[in-house]
């Protein structure tokens, strides 16, 4: 039996298929016996446990059906010493190729035809420098593809200023090829549009990871520094291969302790296996670590003894990690300590910890989620009343980190009212790749749509066409620093998200934050046919499935604009009636405030006024009740029940029609998934299986819940030929869930 390993984790996959000519369906009958038999031997004790597990993510390589013509046969890097930038490149060719081609690709060091060239400015001794692209087209981090003639040698050339370029074009490479794209006339030139690119763990030093759905933290911080666990080069490598270039390690909501000598010492062990696929490591700060580690009795970013102490600190830091990239930080948010603590500004916190950073080339990624109990303004006003007249007073080496909606991450926002506001001030977006209010990593929501409907949004900041893409990429603005940052999925699971199909969300992000204007429909088509079918018609149908995928939840959760509906604390389930707890702008109730008469959240003039954050076109549209889209109706405007919408419903039968469409989407996608049987992996195609079965519960359930709740408070009867639901209120508000993930988060 032929295996194929991914990286020193040891993911073992059986590929028996491989070799064998014939259908689809054949070849996954030989899977299934395949795995049948490796049950089997488990049983008796004779073989290890071989199994498409999902560990090899889009990087499985799974073998072409023929060769490709043209396909390389030998490789070379076009120096006598490559960096261990660029052997991580060629182990990869080495891998992919053995995997995609049947046999890895012969090392050489002169030019043959067929040879895949790599080159940077630092490796091209063997080819003349006129090969490369120049630092104009594809900058520090970009490469050029090429299917071209060198010394009269017909090659494939992978060429880029920088080692790190080479790598990104390699693996862009190797992708296409595992796609089974035609390389023959190769001629790419990719570079991208952000500077930052980076996953935000917010994983405890115990392992607990906050809003995380996939095992705990992958960071075995008691085992560190002295074992080094071969998931982490697997994971570098799959950050690397959709070019996210920093990570930070830890939770926004901080613990000093990462920031003592033992713990930079297992950073340090991290950042050295990181730094060969161009990965920085980030360590977000507790603001008070003076006072818990320091000892002072003060944490005032005013106070000479504090700025010492950060400057000392982060000293320490860059003795341990000579690359370090710099802190990311949550201040007077949710109980953190911050600067106001002291009455001083966002920017002065800010500013403080950048000052200490500076000489060392580090950044600050300060975050605006800021919001108060005490604050009668509506929450989500609040970040840009704080913010927007601090712009122009933050250092040049601090990016503000703004949430891509003005709430928390729902299925959906508008685009955030930052976007655009602070044109002096780089805003870095933040992301929620790990599903808080999705449904976790049991239901199946593409994240793609949702970030293209935000980046390609306009903001009209300077003049129409402002999209958010192009406020975060620089270009609207001209910000010198510019980035995304996405809250990771990622944990000990063996398939490191949860669920396969949330394992396309991480790869979404990292082709997102390289290319903002990006299609998410093309991304979704690139992940499956890497993950999970090459085949046309499988991968229409997977492609298809992922596209709807989100408004699905949209519509069985949060319809027509409403918003924050779910469970309190852990965030699992409906609780759209909750209206008593401490802080009201943690209920259900503060966003719809539904009555007999009407609902939804009035933003325009006569409500918050929330809709003028926005620049004059989009306020003018949002505000009216003639222009609103209906999807962000009730988040901008309070309306009766019987409001007649442009299709001619009312709002509460056109409410009762989303969630009914919701729920049926959810239909739809397991019958799609089932039709897919014969062509998926045994252990993938049930756990998406059993997956999708429990959305389709919880899409009744959210449902259900919903219409009791709100046929409690508006006495309507249902809309003919709506089902009722099929507990009582009474019912779903028994229901409680004391061990669900995020409970006392
Ligand atoms: C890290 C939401 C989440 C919190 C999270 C916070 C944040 O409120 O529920 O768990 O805290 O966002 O982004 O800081």
């Amino acid at each position: 039996m032929i295996t194929q390993t991914f990286g020193g984790g040891g993911g073992r996959t059986a590929v028996a298929s491989r070799y064998i000519n014939g259908s689809r369906v054949v070849k996954n009958l030989l899977k299934r016996v395949a795995s049948l038999f490796i049950s089997i031997s488990i049983g008796f004790g004779v073989l290890p446990a071989v199994a498409e597990d999902g560990y090899e993510l889009w990087l499985r390589y799974e073998q072409l059906e023929a060769r490709p013509a043209d396909a390389p046969r030998h490789v070379m890097a076009a120096c006598a010493e490559p960096s261990e930038t660029l052997q991580a490149a060629l182990a990869e060719i080495e891998r992919a190729t053995e995997s995609l081609l049947g046999n890895s690709l012969q090392s050489t060091d002169r030019l043959r035809s067929r040879t895949l060239v790599l080159a940077s400015a630092d490796c091209a001794d063997a080819i003349d420098e006129a090969d490369l692209p120049t630092t104009e087209a594809v900058g520090a981090e970009g490469f050029a593809l090429r299917a071209t003639k060198l010394n009269g040698k017909r090659v494939t050339l992978i060429a880029a200023q920088s080692d790190l370029g080479v790598l990104y074009g390699t693996f862009d490479y190797l992708q296409r090829m595992s796609r089974g794209e035609a390389l023959t006339d190769l001629d790419v030139i990719s570079r991208p549009k952000t500077k930052l690119r980076l996953l935000n763990h917010w994983d405890n030093l115990d392992r607990h990871v906050e809003r995380g759905y996939a095992g705990q933290s992958i960071w075995d911080w008691h085992r560190l520094p002295d074992y080094l666990d071969p998931k982490y080069t697997d994971y570098a490598r799959a950050n690397a291969s959709i070019g996210i270039n920093g990570v930070s390690l830890t939770n926004v909501n901080a613990d000093a302790t990462v920031l003592t000598a033992p713990y930079l010492e297992k950073v340090a062990a991290l950042a050295d296996i990181f730094r060969p696929y161009g990965i920085r490591i980030y360590l977000t700060a507790r603001f008070s670590a003076p006072m818990e580690l320091g000892g002072l009795d003060t944490a005032d970013p005013r106070d000479a003894e504090v700025q010492a102490w950060w400057q000392a600190k982060v000293d320490e830091i860059y003795a341990h990690v000579p690359d370090f990239g710099g802190f990311l930080v949550k201040a007077n948010s949710e109980g953190q300590p911050g600067p106001q603590d002291y009455e001083r500004s966002h920017a002065e916190g800010a500013n403080m910890l950048a000052t200490a950073l500076a000489p060392h080339e580090g950044i600050v990624m300060w975050r605006a989620f800021v919001y108060s109990a005490e604050e009668p303004e509506d929450r989500v006003k609040q970040a840009y009343t704080e913010f927007v007249p601090l712009d122009g007073q933050f250092a040049d080496n601090v990016l503000v980190q703004v949430k891509n909606g003005p709430l928390d991450f729902q299925p959906r926002e508008p685009f955030h009212p930052l976007f655009g506001a602070m044109p002096e001030t780089p805003l870095m977006m933040e992301l929620q790749i790990t599903k808080e209010y999705l449904g976790f990593s049991t239901h199946l929501a593409y994240l793609g749509t949702l970030w293209e409907e935000v980046l390609s949004a306009d903001t009209h900041a300077e003049g129409e066409g402002t999209s958010v893409a192009s406020v975060i990429d620089g270009v609207a603005q001209e910000y010198e620093l510019t980035g995304m940052a996405g809250v990771a999925n990622i944990g000990s699971d063996r398939n490191w998200s949860g669920s396969v199909f949330d394992q396309a969300n991480w790869y979404a992000f990292g082709r997102l934050a390289w290319d903002p204007d990006a299609s998410s429909e093309a991304i979704a088509r690139d992940w499956v046919e890497q993950t999970l079918s090459r085949a046309p018609e499988v991968a229409d149908e997977i492609t298809g499935m992922m596209m709807g995928s989100r408004e699905a939840v949209v519509n069985y959760m949060t319809p027509l604009g409403l918003t924050h509906l779910m469970g309190t604390g852990h965030h699992y389930g409906p609780a759209p009636w909750v209206d008593d707890l401490g802080r009201a702008d943690w209920t259900p109730y503060y966003y719809h405030k539904a009555t007999k008469d009407a609902v939804g959240f009035d933003r325009t003039e006569t409500g918050s006024g929330a809709v003028d954050q926005y620049a004059g076109p989009v306020a003018q549209e949002w505000a009216s009740l003639d222009t609103v889209p209906d999807e962000l109706l009730l988040w901008f405007h309070r309306v009766p029940w019987d409001y007649q919408l442009s299709n001619g419903q009312t709002l509460w039968q056109e409410l009762v029609n989303r969630y009914d469409r919701g729920v049926s989407a959810v239909g739809v996608m397991q019958a799609q998934w089932a039709s897919l049987e014969n062509e998926i992996d045994v252990e993938r195609f049930a756990q998406v299986s059993a997956f999708l079965g429990i959305q389709h519960q919880e899409a009744i359930w959210w449902r259900d819940a919903s219409i009791a709740y709100w046929q409690s408070v508006n006495g309507l009867p249902l809309p003919e030929g709506a089902e009722p639901p099929a507990h009582d209120l009474d019912h779903y508000k028994s229901l409680s869930f004391p061990n669900a993930p995020g409970q006392g988060e």
